[in-house]
Order: structure tokens, then sequence, then C-alpha cells
């Protein structure tokens, strides 16, 4: 089978999801081509059965706005025609499931042989939870999903919202993320533990500055620092923050890594204090390599961590218990080795790749027919 997948290529979740799964399926035999506007980060183009398409966005001083969308579906269009794929499957609703209908449209054409091309679109969560719900851009995403042939989200809590906001009509599949447990392994045991970890893109949404806030917190109780990886908007404020707070001297700031798989087993807690979070791919990856998450409850973080299992779950903005949470982890060595045991086990038996992209396999077998 030939799929085309599109994605953001820069930093975030639903580019890294696209990205493994495209990885995963060339593994597995299919011919994937991502089509976008940069090489996605974590795509290794010298994998067999990976092809790479770059969407060029000519500008022209009439245009204010150079429009990316019809230059995506244009080359969408052109990439199903000359390497015959059978679907395309589209991450981020905005604006690449309405850049499919359009190249759907194009090649349903009698003009260019009159094609079938079925797409599918995966949600991610600020496609639906930010953005979608945005007005001017709410029609336009139902439209979109609406016309998909195949809807999946990442989480109940997402499917639930999509169907709730937008009163889609049509099913959407629950396709939790997924991890590579032999890639994200844990790492040697530490006698002492002292290092706390955040993982993102550094958007509002992130609370990055709760991380900072919750190093100063553990601080009087154990000498410990917090490594901060990616980068974003947020990153200057928090590096602010950490000069008047003095926890400067303690915080790495790391900027955007690649080969996080490398970095996590540094950590001994993984801190996500996101204001809203649709599953929390991060924390999944941390688990995976037996670091314990502290997420807030929101969003889909329920239906990853159980609270007091695998990881903990505060309430969002809720600095004083998370950072109690995150003293417990480091000083209770009995308490850490259960949940650190029980965070990979998680991973493993409910969300490594060996069982998720089955699962995408079968829905693009029904909709290629
Ligand atoms: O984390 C982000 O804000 C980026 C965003 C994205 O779409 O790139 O991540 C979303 O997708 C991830 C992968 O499916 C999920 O694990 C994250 O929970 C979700 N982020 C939010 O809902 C804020």
């Amino acid at each position: 089978m030939n799929i085309g997948i599109t994605c953001y290529p820069t930093y975030g979740g639903s580019g890294i999801v696209a990205t493994e799964l495209g990885m995963e399926l060339a593994a597995r035999g299919y011919d994937v081509h991502f089509i976008s506007y940069a090489n996605p980060i974590r795509l290794d183009t010298a994998i067999p059965r990976i092809h790479y398409h770059e969407v060029e966005v000519s500008n022209y001083p009439l245009f204010h706005f150079p429009p990316y969308c019809l230059a995506l579906a244009s080359r969408m269009a052109e990439v199903a025609e000359c390497y015959h794929l059978d679907l395309l499957h589209v991450h981020y609703a905005i604006p690449h499931s309405i850049a499919a209908h359009l190249a759907k449209e194009m090649l349903a054409q009698k003009m260019t042989g009159g094609r079938r091309l079925p797409f599918v679109t995966t949600l991610h969560g600020t496609d639906i939870t930010l953005v979608g719900m945005d007005r001017s851009y709410f029609p336009i995403t139902r439209f979109s999903i609406e016309q998909s042939d195949g809807i999946t989200a990442i989480s109940e809590y997402l499917r639930n919202k999509t169907i709730d906001v937008f009163n889609v009509s049509k099913p959407v599949e629950v396709i939790h993320n997924f991890v590579n447990c032999d890639l994200y392994r844990p790492g040697e045991k530490r006698a002492k533990r002292t290092t706390l970890l955040h993982i993102s893109n550094f958007r509002p949404v992130k609370r990055v500055l709760d991380c900072v806030r919750i190093l100063r917190e553990v601080r009087k109780s154990v000498d410990a620092r917090l490594l901060m990886a990616g980068d974003g908007p947020d990153r200057g404020p928090a590096e602010m923050l950490a000069h008047e707070l003095g926890v400067s001297e303690h915080i790495d700031f790391l900027g955007k890594r690649d080969h996080i798989e490398r970095l996590i087993p540094e950590a001994d807690v993984l801190l996500l204090p996101s204001e809203i979070e649709a599953f929390g791919l991060a924390a999944l990856e941390a688990m995976a390599c037996a670091v314990p998450p502290i997420a807030t409850r929101t969003g889909g973080t329920p239906e990853l961590i159980t609270h007091g299992v695998d990881g903990f779950l505060e309430a969002v903005g809720e600095i004083e218990a998370q950072s109690a949470r995150a003293v417990e982890l480091l000083t209770d060595d009995v308490l850490y080795a259960r949940i650190s045991a029980a965070a990979r086990k998680t991973a493993e038996t409910r969300y490594c790749t060996s069982r998720i992209i089955p699962v995408y396999e079968r829905m693009y077998e029904r909709i290629a027919g």
C-alpha cells in the first residue's frame, strides 16, 4: 500500500506521532510519502520505502498571506497521481484536512483519470481544543472533519470533545499515542535521585513557568535540578522567572533536542503541568523509560496515568501538590521503585507500537477498500 502522510514537521506531538507512524509503517513494508513544507524533525529519510516531498509556497507581492494550504493540496494531488497513493493520512486538522479534501476532489475529476483518494484525519488536541474552536476556523474545521473518510482521535477525551463541540455525525475512532518500547528504555538505576525533566514546545498551554516554581519548592527539601528540553514562546519568561526566584543555576534550558530517548533516562521524574493535554506523549515516552510522570488531571492524561500507580495527577496550577509528589519520588526508594516499574509496564502492555500500529493498518485496509 502507498500512503501519503502530512503533518507539522517542526517540534510538536502531532508531528512526532505522524513521523514515528510513517517509519513504523515503512518497516512493515508500506511505501510512505511525507508531504510537508520541511523534513519532519525525527524522520530518517535513509530508511527504505520512506519518501519526502517538499511543498514549495511561492510568494507574490499581492499575497499578504502565502497560500500554504493551496500549495499543499496541489502537491498532495501530484504525489498521489505520480506515486499511486492509496490514501492520505493527515495529522492535525487545520489546514491539513481541508487540503486533503481539495486533493481528493482534484483527483476525482475525470480529466485527471477520476481516481479515488480517501483520507484519514487524526485529531491531536489543540486542533480541536484551541484552534478549531476559534470562530474563524470553526466551520471549516467541522466541514473538513466531516469530509474525512476516517477520523481518529488520540484519546477518549478528545473524541468526546470533538463530538460535543463539532457535533460530528461520523464515527471517531480512538487510537492512542504509542511509543517504541525497544528504543525508549529504562536507564541505569541511580543511588541518588535529583533530576526533574520537562519536555515541550514551551507554548502557554504547557505552563512551563510552573516547572520553575515546582523546582523552587522542591529545592526546599532536596538538592534538585531541572532539565528543560524544547523551545517556544514561554522559554524567555521561564528563564526570567528562574532568575527572579533564584534557581537559574539549577536549571538547564537545553533547547530543541534530538534523540529524546537518550535524554529521558538521565532524569528521575517528568513534569507535565499543562493547562490541557489531549493525551501527553511526553509522559508516555518517560513512562517507557521507567521515569514516573507528575502531570495535571486534565483532558486525556487520566487515560494514560493512573494516579498513585504509575505516576501522579494533580490539579492544574497546584504547585505545592506537584512539588510534594516530586519530593516523595526523589526521596522514597520503595515508592519510586514501585511507580517506576508500573510506569514501564503501562507503556509496554498498553501503548507499545506493536499494539497500536496494527490498529492504524486495519483502518487503512477498511478505508482504501
Ligand atoms: O503538545 C502540543 O501542544 C503539540 C500538540 C501537537 O499537536 O503537535 O500535541 C498534541 O498532540 C500530542 C500527540 O498526539 C498529544 O500527546 C498532546 O497531548 C497534544 N497536546 C495538547 O493537547 C496540548
